[in-house]
């Protein structure tokens, strides 16, 4: 089954399971020096882009990743106005970030540049705002950007990168986490990507302790779907310098540009936290 002709597979192997989508063509493949790169034109997913075998974005569902990992930062920031977005060489995180018209620089870092210029040419829709004046797009190693930059140059820093293997191992540690806390400026908050509750709350779990241990003050997962990764439940971690009370709700609804998933209600809901998380999380 796993191998069906016309369909493409990823296998979690830990976890007894697998998610696959029938595909109608395979447009691209390519090696780069960190790592393979696939895109398919799916059935019903429209264009579906591969890493290493596992799946990073699909035009059909990555409003509910892309948004998340952007909005509810941003509205919960008292006054976000340079934000990076490390990795995220899709541009989907970008993007949303500049629909915030208080932000005055966004600079992307990403470390292979063939993901960007591949999402430029089959993911056109997540590209829209590369030439928006206050963005600026790096490809270089965040893992140096973050070691390099001045002490509280940025007040969003978002990590939208693969699993934690790979290129992007090195983000989801102390060490990264430090430099990270060093950059941010004094209510900076950090927001990463950081699996699925179900499957990795051991890794959600090492999380909050890394990024308190690292000098952050508080931190708070949320959650959302995201049918193309495994177990089809996502999650993104937030670690702030200061304690987090509530979020910027007026302007969160009186935000001036259009969602489909983000809502202040959703922002709120998101925050719940199921009870086997909870009580992993309450000694931290
Ligand atoms: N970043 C998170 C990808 C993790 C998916 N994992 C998997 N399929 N095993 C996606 C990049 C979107 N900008």
């Amino acid at each position: 089954m796993i191998d069906a002709p016309g369909w493409f597979t990823e296998v979690y192997p830990k976890h007894g399971s697998a998610f696959s989508l029938k595909v109608k063509a395979k447009l691209h493949e390519e090696q780069t020096p960190f790592q393979k790169i696939e895109i398919f034109d799916t059935e019903w997913f429209g264009k579906l882009m591969i890493i290493d075998g596992c799946t990073m974005v699909s035009d059909r569902d990555n409003f509910l990743y892309h948004e998340m990992m952007t909005h509810p930062v941003l509205y919960t920031h008292p006054n976000p106005q340079r934000v990076w977005v490390i990795g995220g060489g899709d541009c989907g995180s970008l993007k949303e970030v500049l629909r915030h018209p208080e932000v005055k620089e966004a600079v992307q870092i990403e470390i292979d540049e063939r993901v960007t210029r591949l999402a430029e040419e089959y993911f056109p829709g997540l590209c829209t705002s590369n030439h928006d004046p206050r963005a600026q797009l790096l490809f270089i190693d965040g893992i140096q950007w973050v070691k390099e930059a001045a002490a509280g140059s940025v007040d969003v820093i978002i990590v939208d990168s693969t699993d934690p293997v790979g290129p992007a191992e090195g983000l989801f540690n102390a060490a990264f986490y430090r430099e990270c806390f060093r950059c941010l400026g004094p209510d900076g908050i950090l927001v990463q990507q950081s699996e699925s509750p179900l499957f990795h709350a051991e890794l959600i779990e090492a999380m909050h302790q890394t990024m308190r241990s690292s000098g952050f003050a508080d931190t708070r997962s949320f959650f959302f779907p995201q049918c193309i990764y495994p177990s089809g439940w996502w999650s993104g971690t937030m670690a702030s310098k200061s304690a987090i009370s509530g979020f910027r709700e007026a302007a969160a609804e009186a935000r001036p540009f259009e969602t489909a998933y983000y809502s202040v209600d959703i922002h709120q809901s998101a925050f719940a936290t199921p009870e086997f998380l909870r009580k992993r999380l309450s000694a931290i």
